[in-house]
């Protein structure tokens, strides 16, 4: 059965030749652990590299614009023994994993920018008070205006849950009436590799 909702089968994009950044919250944990699985389920059936995934974690989803800002950073700045690989390590003080990228070459320090596409994954929850509305109205606002003011896409993995068992369910941890749901994850992953291979046919 077909249905309404969702981005629809995923077309196949070759993502062997990208590299995806991945900046997490870690609030919430058992529902983000599984949407980062999800992610990087997606990543690896559509060909990324493991290599080529770099992925940070902050407190919470309040702090995902600022880190992902400091990923696109890293492609501003040239350091003349380390290229941007080793700015962007630099940048976000984890050396070990980003020098492991290949990005080098001339055609990818062309697009000026070390990663394809980054992923931003957070759990929102409501709670008694404001609280939510302003973190989930800042971090939307503050991704989309790092998304067009940087170079690469950015994909919006925050979910904004009325309770727990919403994220369980978009999770594809558990849901009413047996059903598991379906795990985002999955289509933050295909949406990376899509808007990654665009963007370079965009340039
Ligand atoms: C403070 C807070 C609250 C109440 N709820 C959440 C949440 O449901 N999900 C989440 O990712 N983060 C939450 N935070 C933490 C903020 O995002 C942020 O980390 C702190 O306010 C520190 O800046």
């Amino acid at each position: 059965m077909t249905t309404l909702k969702g981005p629809g089968k995923p077309k196949t994009y070759d993502g062997s030749g990208l590299r995806i950044g991945i900046v997490h919250a870690r609030w919430n944990a058992t529902i983000i652990d599984a949407l980062l699985d999800g992610t990087k389920k997606a990543l690896a059936d559509a060909g990324v590299q493991e290599k080529n995934i770099v992925i940070q974690s902050v407190p919470g989803s309040y702090e995902l614009p600022y880190a992902v800002k400091q990923l696109y950073s890293a492609s501003q700045v040239q350091s003349s023994s380390t290229g941007v690989v080793g700015a962007a390590a630099d940048l976000l003080g984890s050396a070990s994993d980003l020098t492991q990228l290949n990005v080098s070459t001339p055609k990818d320090a062309a697009l000026n920018s070390p990663f394809d596409a980054i992923i931003a994954i957070g759990v929102l929850i409501k709670g008694e008070t404001m609280h939510f509305e302003y973190i989930a109205d800042a971090v939307s606002h503050g991704l989309m205006r790092v998304q067009l003011e940087g170079n690469a896409p950015v994909i919006f993995g925050l979910l904004t849950l009325l309770d727990e068992q919403q994220g369980l369910h978009r999770a594809g941890i558990a849901g009413p009436e047996k059903n598991q749901g379906h795990n985002h994850g999955l289509d933050w992953g295909y949406a990376a590799v899509e808007l990654g291979v665009k963007r370079k046919g965009w340039v």
